[in-house]
């Protein structure tokens, strides 16, 4: 799959898929393989452009699952989507899992440690020569809440994805095949989600198409708030997303990761619409 550049009227929709017994807001729904691969069939007849499998959760404070159980996970899976014909990404921090996948027929490796977690995954992308996303990241979850501390946020997220595209392009992986996401939610707090929203034209002037990661996170959660500051549980949640998603689309952003596709394209169809004085594309 080639990294197609971001065009405003047309930014793409990566479903969720987690193959996990502990994510945050699909946890243990999809562990069971038909039940798995049913959703990804689904996903992709709302609209997904791409179907994100993940095999580890990366919730705040989770502990690491073993190389072979996140393989057992989501290579079927990514296996029998894929010769559906449905594209699909592998959520990965492993370059053992991301060449077994990329083998299976992966299209895309979506790794939230931007490289870092594993030594051997650039060398393993530029064999593959898969697209990767590159996303902002300063941890395992386990410890990842202590590691939200900066002085400027959108400067050091900035200057650290950098780094992580510099390592990319030395191992040998192409400059078309990288994509960048800020990584909400991930060592970051609220304020900082905030942020890296408010200025997201600063990753998008980096040279890489960028991706959006917001969907029925913590930082919606307070927004959407109780009057006795009770923060709105993640099921309720997508309309906060839809929006995150309509307003990353019109700034320039390639592609927005969602749990709720059948919203998010609804959303991004008016996004465009506006856009393009009402005539549809895409
Ligand atoms: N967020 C999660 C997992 N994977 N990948 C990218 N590229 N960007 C993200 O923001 C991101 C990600 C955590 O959310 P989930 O547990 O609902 O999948």
């Amino acid at each position: 799959m080639s990294v197609q550049p971001p065009e405003p009227s047309r930014c793409r929709v990566m479903g969720i898929l987690n193959v996990t017994p502990d994510s945050f807001s699909d946890g243990g729904r999809y562990l069971d393989h038909a039940a798995a691969v049913a959703h990804g069939l689904r996903l992709r007849e709302q609209g997904a452009d791409i179907v994100d499998v993940g095999g580890e959760s990366t919730r705040p404070g989770s502990e690491r699952v073993d190389a072979a159980t996140e393989s057992e996970r989501v290579l079927p899976v990514v296996r029998e989507l894929a010769e559906a014909g449905v594209p699909v990404s592998v959520d990965t921090t492993r370059a053992e899992v991301a060449a077994a996948t990329a083998r299976a027929g992966a299209a895309m490796i979506n790794d939230v440690s931007g490289g870092l977690a594993d030594p051997e995954m650039a060398g393993a992308i530029a064999d593959s020569g898969l697209p990767w996303i590159l996303m902002h990241w300063r941890g395992h979850s386990r410890d990842m809440n202590s590691l939200a501390v900066y002085e400027d946020v959108v400067g050091e997220v900035r200057a650290e994805l950098s780094g992580r595209v510099e390592a990319a392009l030395a191992a040998g992986v192409p400059e078309g095949s990288i994509l960048l996401d800020p990584g909400l939610g991930f060592a970051k707090k609220a304020e900082h989600d905030w942020l890296l929203l408010r200025r997201l034209d600063t990753f998008l002037g980096m040279g890489f198409p960028v991706l959006v990661g917001a969907s029925r996170k913590r930082f919606l959660g307070s927004v959407l708030s109780d009057s006795d500051g009770t923060p709105r549980p993640a099921a309720g949640r997508d309309v906060a997303t839809a929006a995150i998603s309509t307003l990353a689309a019109d700034r320039g952003a390639w592609g927005v990761r969602v749990h709720d596709v059948s919203g998010t394209t609804d959303a991004l169809k008016v996004a465009a619409a506006w856009r393009n004085g009402g005539e549809i594309r895409g």
